[in-house]
């Protein structure tokens, strides 16, 4: 090949394809090893479950208005809850951050330009949706009422709905889970770019780390609780069923044993969103870095030692059940620790109020909430007053709808136009940030005093005293599907009329930011080399700015980094 002379320069630009343009057509998607585009796959499926399960809870929620419940018979009423429970849970709540930010900004955070195995990772998506369409059967085929803790003898001696279906659908998908979680942890041992130390990761791809472990070891065994549920059904074999010598308290072992681990795998990829946000928005370097990194390992840990707590008055021992407690009570260290922290780099942050701003506002106001009432919850004596009440109910959506999906909210927002390259309605955004912090409120705070005074969950009927507060939770799970279908409309519009984004939006630091949006199929054109620690904002510029004169703008000096 000859060499161009210096004095003929190339007059077009070197072409760069973004990934969304290296292919248009279905098969294109369908047969992607990109995974950035099978974060997409996932964000569409995700997104349509999570409707699934919001119809089927305003329904409920639409019926409980009444304490005769007039609008849904009781074997229905059963089986929207149960189904409102697994779709959330199995379907949405357990991919959403790790499956779609994961996947997408995981890699691109580490300077790397895929996942370990990305075949793998579409096989995952595979799996994820073929569980899905199992259990879609299942409800299009009459639905399923065990709740979606499958407890028996609900689902193996009393239960002639379609439970295996379910529990197949609910395995299928824990399947996509593990390979997830499997992907995420060889990827960031071996594909972090030069300088990317482990003491340089971003927080995030810390949490996903730690999420990955919980994924890998507890998930399995919730498939062999639902494995031995289909073979007590099948063979008849006595494993759960005490007729044929069976313990049906087992399964609650078993299935608590995955599904407090599982909590964490729905909740610390969204502290991990919260370390991000946090700092971008407050223009100032993370406080802590190492406490927080550390305390996602030792939920990760401490998560598989308190299953226990969800059985205080299932008849297990009083001393296993002090031992539980005494746990329960440590793991609130490591959540409070990161919740001091995102609140100390707030103090004397320069702080803008954008939309990913307010949501990740919200989570820790929520969340904190969420967390103490767990204190209360994994108190002996309260628990044997507020167990299987609404309580409980009011709990873990502080939890799982205040803080999950907050922060997946926050991070949807913060790196949408990363992955789309446009930017979306600020006015709207905000509103609809809002709308969900009043709605949410609104359903769930009520919910407290419910159980509190002594409403049981998962009932149809309740004593006429309580209408009052049912009411009041119903209006808000109006308001709050507003506040959710507003977002849908205005990231749709954004995709076509929305401004176009520039590589850096909001001055954040962080290597998904030095590439184009949306970025590249190779996400970076030459392999990026990191010199510095993560969260490098100029801290004292804004910290203690000089006396008499106006503060910078947030993002003035930064403009253009
Ligand atoms: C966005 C994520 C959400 C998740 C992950 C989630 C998760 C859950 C889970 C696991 C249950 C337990 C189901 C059962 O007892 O079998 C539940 C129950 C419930 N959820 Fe949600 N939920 C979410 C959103 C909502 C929304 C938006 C509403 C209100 C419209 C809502 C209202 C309820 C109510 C009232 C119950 C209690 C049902 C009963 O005990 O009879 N949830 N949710
Ligand atoms: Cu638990």
């Amino acid at each position: 090949m000859t060499t161009t002379s210096p004095t003929t320069p190339e007059l077009s630009p070197p072409s760069r394809q973004t990934y969304l343009d290296a292919g248009y057509t279905v098969r294109s998607w369908l047969l992607t090893k990109d995974h950035k585009r099978i974060a997409i796959l996932y964000l569409i499926s995700i997104t349509l479950f999570f409707f699934v399960g919001g119809a089927a809870a305003v329904l409920f929620r639409l019926d409980l208005m009444t304490p005769e419940g007039d609008l849904v018979r009781s074997e229905t009423y059963n089986k929207l809850f149960t189904v409102h429970g697994i779709v959330m849970i199995f379907f949405f709540l357990i991919p959403s951050i790790p499956a779609v930010m994961g996947n997408f900004i995981l890699p691109m955070m580490i300077g790397a330009p895929d996942l370990a195995f990305p075949k793998l990772n579409l096989l995952s998506w595979y799996l994820f949706m073929t569980g899905g369409i199992f259990a879609v059967a299942a409800i299009v085929l009459g639905g399923v009422d065990t709740g979606w803790t499958f407890y028996t003898p609900y689902s193996s001696t009393y239960s002639n709905t379609n439970v295996m279906l379910t529990a197949v659908g609910a395995f299928i998908a824990g399947f996509s889970s593990i390979l997830t979680g499997l992907n995420f942890i060889v990827t960031t041992h071996t594909m972090r770019c030069p300088g990317m130390y482990w003491s340089r990761l971003p927080l995030f791809v810390w949490s996903m780390y730690a999420t990955a472990i919980v994924m890998v070891l507890g998930t399995p065994v919730l498939a062999m609780a639902l494995l031995l549920v289909a073979v007590e059904r099948g063979f008849r074999i006595g494993i759960f069923d005490p007729a044929l010598g069976g313990d049906p308290i087992l399964f609650q072992h078993l299935f608590w044993f995955y599904s407090h681990p599982a909590v964490y795998i729905m909740v610390l990829p969204a502290f991990g969103v919260m370390s991000e946000l946090v700092p971008a928005f407050s223009r100032k370097r993370i406080f802590g870095y190492n406490f927080i990194a550390y305390s996602s390992l030792a939920i990760a840990v401490l998560g598989f030692l308190v299953w226990g707590h969800h059985m205080f008055v299932s008849g297990q021992s009083v001393y296993a059940g002090a031992v539980f407690s005494m746990l329960s009570f440590m793991i609130a260290v490591p959540s409070a620790i990161k919740v001091f922290n995102w609140t100390a780099t707030l103090y004397k942050g320069h702080i803008s109020y954008d939309t990913p701003m307010l949501f990740a506002l919200g989570f820790i106001g929520l969340f904190t909430v969420g967390g103490l009432t767990g204190l209360f919850l994994a108190t002996l004596a309260v628990n044997v007053h507020v167990h299987d009440t609404y309580f409980v109910v009011a709990h873990f959506h502080y939890i799982m709808v205040g803080g999950a999906v907050m922060a997946y909210m926050g991070g949807l927002h913060y790196w949408w136009p990363k992955m789309t390259g446009r930017m979306y309605a600020e006015g709207w955004a905000r509103l609809s940030a809002l709308i969900i912090f009043l709605g949410f409120n609104l359903t769930f705070f009520p919910q407290f005093i419910l159980g509190y005074q002594g409403m049981p969950r998962r009932y149809h009927f309740y004593v006429p005293e309580f209408q009052v507060l049912n009411v009041m939770s119903s209006a808000g799970a109006s308001i709050l599907g507003i506040g959710y279908l507003i977002p849908l409309v205005y990231l749709l519009w954004s995709l076509r009329y929305g401004p176009v984004a520039s590589a850096n939006p909001w001055g954040a630091t962080g290597l998904e930011w030095q590439t184009p949006s949306p970025p590249p199929t190779e996400n970076f054109l030459e392999t990026p080399v990191v010199t510095a620690d993560p969260y490098d904002y100029p801290s004292e510029t804004y910290a203690e700015p000089e006396p008499g004169a106006s503060s910078p703008g947030p993002r003035a000096d930064l403009a253009g980094v």
